[in-house]
């Protein structure tokens, strides 16, 4: 079963939106099995973001991501890498569909409310950078067949 990272910006817990987004996940039959809520230190936030170390935003992309604490998960299901990019919708907010979380909840590119990792490569790494394996639970669903 696919893994993927995602994690909710600085912004989400203050808009007391948490529950909401998270919603849109479950609601869609992934699986949550890793969750916590922390303040990313610098230099994991410098590495997390590492391929957009050239790029002309990447220092306010560092300081907005480390301004507050982000809720940080690992989200298990069938093609979960492209369902959760999908539920995210575009990058830039003005781009995204209304239905998707950025689409209703984001107004510009840098806070746009949700990270999720693009490729199994991504989500590998960044997984491996946000958590222990001990904090990964597996558990059960039971004999749910439309979880897929
Ligand atoms: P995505 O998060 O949709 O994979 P990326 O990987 O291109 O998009 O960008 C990573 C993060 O960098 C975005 N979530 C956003 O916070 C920030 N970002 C991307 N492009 C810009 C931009 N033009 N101006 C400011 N921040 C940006």
């Amino acid at each position: 079963m696919e893994q993927t990272f995602a994690m909710l910006k600085p912004g989400v817990l203050q808009r007391r939106i948490v529950g909401e987004v998270l919603s849109r996940i479950e609601r869609k039959g992934l699986k949550i099995i890793a969750l916590k809520m922390m303040r990313i230190p610098q230099q994991q936030c410098e590495t997390h973001y590492t391929e957009h170390r050239d790029k002309p935003f990447f220092s306010s992309l560092v300081s907005y991501m480390t301004s507050g604490p982000v809720v940080a998960m690992v989200i298990e299901g069938e093609n979960a890498i492209a369902y959760v990019r999908q539920l995210c919708g575009a990058t830039n907010p003005a781009n995204a569909a209304p239905g998707t979380i950025r689409g209703d909840f984001g107004l510009v590119t840098q806070n746009n409310i949700i990270h999720a990792s693009d490729s199994p490569e991504s989500a590998a790494r960044e997984i491996a950078l946000f958590f222990d394996p001990s904090e990964v639970l597996k558990y059960e669903d039971g004999n749910q067949s439309w979880l897929g």
